[in-house]
């Protein structure tokens, strides 16, 4: 039996399903993930990596330049979601899905129709003015010149995302882990599973199966009962043809 026939056995004995995934997720959207060998990581931002640039310190003291990276390599506005987000969305419709847990910020689950996200590192979509909180779209982020301010009282705009060196929201990680432990299948897709404490998540599944679909190695593909190594998009497209 192919592995596509065995993810679509799984998924039909299923009645829980958890997904959890990263940026390989949206690769195949057009939004480079950081870790392949053509993502963020293998640019050269002279002696500043993007990690540096992405942290809670550098967002506050250089400001100008942290919205420059960002709003040039992590804002994807006309991204589509690719055939995996739409197959989540459809098990969701079906009774089989019950969360997707994702550590993207590009909100390309909820464009496909999923419903339950569990957004660990929250979103680009989200953006709130420091000072007096009032709520703002990603578009009036990309159309403000340089770093965006409130309209209101003047203050910076910070993007609703999780930054290195910030913590994750506690109420967002509960209901993910939740989720997680309740479960009776992990599908797990498009992450190297090296940041943290995002991957931490998987240590909550108590069920018999994990199945993991990353284009590289994991250390967690021992613990899979299913490892597949294609486009993650390709793998779902496939197995909703089966369903
Ligand atoms: P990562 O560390 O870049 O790992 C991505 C993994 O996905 C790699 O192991 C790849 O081999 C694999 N991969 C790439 N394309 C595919 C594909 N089509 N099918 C299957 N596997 C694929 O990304 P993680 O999410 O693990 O790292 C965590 C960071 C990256 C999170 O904080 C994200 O917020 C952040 N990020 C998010 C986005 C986004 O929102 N789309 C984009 C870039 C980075």
């Amino acid at each position: 039996m192919g592995n596509v026939e065995k993810l679509k056995e799984l998924i039909e004995k299923s009645k829980s399903i958890v997904f959890f995934g990263g940026a390989g997720v949206s690769t195949q959207s057009g939004i480079p993930d950081f870790r392949s060998a053509d993502g963020l990581y293998s640019e050269s931002y002279g002696a500043v990596s993007p990690e540096t640039v992405l942290s809670h310190d550098f967002f506050v003291h250089h400001t100008a330049e942290f919205y420059e990276f960002y709003k040039s390599k992590m804002l994807y506005p006309d991204a589509q979601p690719n055939a995996a987000h739409f197959a989540l969305a459809e098990l969701e419709k079906r009774g089989k899905l019950k969360a997707v847990i994702t550590q993207n910020i590009d909100g390309l689950h909820q464009k496909a129709g999923s419903e339950t996200v569990h957004e660990l590192h929250g979103s680009a979509m989200r953006n709130k003015c420091m000072k007096c909180k009032k709520v703002f779209s990603l578009d009036y982020v990309i159309e403000s010149n340089g770093v965006p301010v409130c309209n209101v009282c003047g203050s910076t705009i910070k993007p609703d995302v999780v930054l290195y060196g910030e913590m994750l929201d506690d109420d967002v990680w509960e209901k993910a882990a939740k989720a997680t432990a309740e479960s009776d299948l992990l599908i797990v897709g498009g992450t190297s599973l090296a940041v943290y404490p995002a991957a931490n998540i998987v240590r909550y599944f108590d069920g018999d199966n994990i199945v993991l679909i990353n284009m590289s190695e994991t250390q967690f593909d021992k613990k899979a009962s299913l490892v597949i190594r294609e486009p993650i998009g390709d793998v779902f497209e496939q197995a909703m043809k089966l369903l």
